[in-house]
């Protein structure tokens, strides 16, 4: 009887969908797969019926595998797979099936990675072709078919040629061996180094699914803050077992390392790159690791930054050291991948100048197979930081993007700040390094200055939390890096349309409301923080929230006081010729635009300028009242956002609606306390009234500073 209860309860819920309790835990990503409905159905019935899939590897088998999987959930039924294409098949098919020489379908400049999706007929049947030059491509081609089905986009007459603008498309992991994630707000680290090899749970499996289904095709394992046990054997045995999950879903891996390793691990007396020991070191560790996993990527290198040992203790340059280690991986294919975010405690220039002072002159001198990663700015991932200015600087070598899609200084889990926007605002900045239209797109791509090595890095948001990135919202962030590193010409919009429909539902009424507020986040973000081009007057160490008092810490550019320069006469870091004159870092038509405050764009003023209290913007208010109404309109900015979710209730399921209005409260008491904290503050520099339309701050300027918080997550100990 029992038994019976419990197989009607189970056909219940698979005839009316997951009950709503446990439904939807964010687990699935966007790669949900509901039932589809009206004409998405339809297209799905007509279109998707059959799956024939020659291919045997596990990349192929990868291929067939999602497909099934997605066309089961969203028609409710599992497609046959058939061996020749039948009325509404869907072929699968590489270069090598015989069955594809009747397309013309021209597929070798789509390279390794690239697809074609076509409706066609064969024999009179109407068919969909997913064609590519190898299996990787086919299951980028599978993984874009399903986004359409899942968007409710036709299906019935695609035309489709993809294959990736960047060549490698990273994800960093900060994760470190003892489990905890440098920057991390989603948990501990995904990966249990303590149960690998042995045990390689299904999670790992999801994430290569997830990462592959954006196009991610590697990933860094370790933080780049390295411990060397990461290169003993044991610890490559436990990378060898990730990488064997990862392959058949074209992700490679790659370890993080620290120069000092050969001291650590090899017993040797230097680290001097030029010493010929550690040289034989290093190709020695190599070799071992390319024994254990032949598609080993690389290395990734943070040297001689924020105290990390690196070539430069030894008098050599960060190309003696890159082009060492490139050559112990050059005959098996590997790269090195060079970090450019270094500054020095004894430099007592400007820290947004040093990368670009370190490695412009180093240009030309790096190996073929070394690419420079540089973050989007010249700073530290702030919530807006103009372009870095070694983009466009350094044309003789390849150059990587680095982005944060943890928000370490954007409100970390809990605020809603779809990142899709700074992405773009990045990618699409002109460098004027060879005349207008030279974007930084252009520059990471390769098309600019001609490099075949291109890549983009992303510092993951990813940990063991059951949602993958701490809030649904966050997982956004995972998905537009990815989606944007295939294509960097894509807009966030678009971005952000795609991802809300599979992650919600396609219905207008819940994506146009959903994309407008992702869309306004990242704004009301740097409004309710650091508007008009204020930076790092986060707390000290887990940079959660304002602290733009603080002066008294050991550097002088770990001080936001440093960063904001606000006195009696005004605020912002002078960066013009009157000061430290790092706009002459940038092209010189950018540089005289960036040197007058006239023609600086507002959003970037007080980046590059120290502006009077009283300085006229161009809205016609003064610096101080405009401050004041950014701070506003940041506050005012998240209680929209509260109104538009909160007019959401019903249409996404309970357990995602509650967490994302809990943290939107959260993100409302955060910007008012920013709001508030920042004008007590800069009211006690300037010294003038607040406009008339602005409330007073909560509580006085000692209060806002006697707030911390000891325990926020993710920080260094
Ligand atoms: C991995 C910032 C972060 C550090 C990080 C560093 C880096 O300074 O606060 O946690 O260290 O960037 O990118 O190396």
């Amino acid at each position: 009887m029992a038994m019976r209860l419990f197989c009607c309860i189970i056909a219940l819920i698979l005839l009316t969908g997951t009950p709503s309790a446990q439904a939807e835990d964010g687990y699935d990503l966007w790669l949900r797969y509901p039932r589809a409905e009206g004409p998405a159905l339809s297209g799905l019935s007509g279109h998707a019926r059959s799956i024939v899939a020659p291919g045997t590897s596990p990349t192929a088998r990868a291929a067939l595998e999602e497909l099934t999987r997605g066309l089961t959930g969203m028609t409710g039924e599992a497609p046959a797979v058939a061996s020749a294409p039948d009325e509404g098949a869907i072929l699968l098919a590489t270069t090598e099936s015989p069955a594809l020489a009747r397309f013309s379908l021209d597929l070798k400049p789509l390279g390794a990675e690239g697809y074609a999706i076509r409706t066609t007929t064969i024999d009179g049947k109407g068919v969909t072709v997913i064609a590519a030059n190898a299996d990787r491509g086919l299951l980028y081609g599978v993984f874009h078919y399903l986004r359409l089905a899942a968007t409710g986009a036709p299906l019935d007459a695609l035309k489709i040629r993809e294959s990736p603008r960047i060549g490698l498309r990273l994800l960093n992991h900060w994760d470190n061996l003892d489990g905890t994630v440098e920057r991390g707000y989603a948990g501990d680290s995904i990966w249990d180094w303590w149960t690998l090899p042995e045990w390689k749970g299904p999670r790992y499996t999801d994430y290569a699914r997830a990462n592959a289904s954006i196009g991610i095709n590697g990933t860094v394992l370790n933080n780049v803050n390295a411990k060397s046990d990461s290169l003993t054997a044991p610890y490559i045995a436990k990378a060898a077992a990730l990488a064997g999950v990862f392959r058949p879903y074209g992700i490679k891996v790659y370890l993080s390392v620290k120069w000092t390793a050969p001291m650590e691990l090899g017993e040797l007396k230097t680290a001097d790159p030029l010493d010929p020991q550690v040289a034989a070191w290093w190709k020695a560790k190599a070799d071992e690791i390319y024994a254990a996993i032949p598609d080993f990527g690389g290395f990734l290198v943070k040297a001689n930054s924020e105290g990390q040992p690196g070539p430069q203790d030894y008098k050599r340059t960060h190309a003696d050291g890159a082009n060492m280690l490139a050559a112990a991986v050059q005959s098996h294919g590997g790269i090195v991948m060079w970090r450019a975010f270094v500054y020095a405690h004894d430099n007592p220039d400007d820290r947004a100048k040093q990368a670009y002072a370190d490695f412009k002159p180093l240009d030309g001198q790096f190996a073929d197979n070394v690419i420079v990663q540089v973050k989007n700015g010249a700073i530290d991932f702030q919530p807006r930081e103009p372009f870095h200015p070694l983009f466009g600087a350094m044309p003789k070598t390849p150059l990587m993007m680095e982005f944060q899609i943890t928000k370490e200084y954007l409100g970390q889990q809990t605020h809603l700040t779809y990142l899709g926007p700074l992405f773009e605002e990045v990618l699409k900045a002109d460098t004027m390094a060879k005349g207008k239209g030279s974007t930084v797109a252009k520059v990471i791509d390769g098309s600019l200055e001609g490099h075949r090595l291109t890549g983009i890095a992303g510092v993951a948001n990813i940990g063991a939390d059951r949602d993958w990135s701490g809030s649904v919202f966050n997982q956004a962030d995972w998905y537009a890096f990815g989606r944007m590193a295939w294509n960097p010409d894509l807009t966030a919009q678009a971005v952000a349309k795609e991802w809300t429909a599979q992650t919600f539902s396609p219905a207008p009424a819940l994506v146009d409301p959903v994309v407008a507020m992702m869309m306004g986040s990242r704004e009301a973000a740097v409004n309710y923080m650091t508007p008009l081009g204020l930076a790092h007057i986060m707390a000290t160490g887990h940079h959660y929230g304002p602290a733009p008092w603080v002066s008294e810490l050991a550097r002088p550019e770990w001080n936001p006081v440093y960063y904001h320069r606000a006195d009696a006469s005004g605020i912002g870091f002078d960066r013009t010729k009157t000061g430290s004159n790092a706009v002459a870092q940038y092209a010189p038509a950018l540089a005289r635009k960036l040197a007058d405050p006239k023609t600086t764009p507002e959003r970037d003023l007080l980046w590059f300028h120290h502006v009077g209290w009283d300085e006229r913007l161009s809205s016609g208010e003064t610096l101080w009242d405009a401050l004041v109404h950014h701070y506003d309109a940041g506050v005012a900015s998240v209680s929209e956002m509260q109104a538009t979710w909160d007019a959401l209730r019903g249409q996404v399921d309970a357990e995602r609606f509650a967490q994302t209005q809990a943290f939107l409260v959260i993100q409302k008491r955060d910007a008012t306390w920013w709001r508030d904290a920042c004008l007590a503050y800069f009211q006690s520099i300037t010294k003038r009234p607040l406009p008339a339309s602005a409330a007073p701050p909560a509580h006085p300027l000692d209060w806002y500073k006697a707030q911390s918080l000891s325990y926020a997550p993710g920080n260094p100990k």
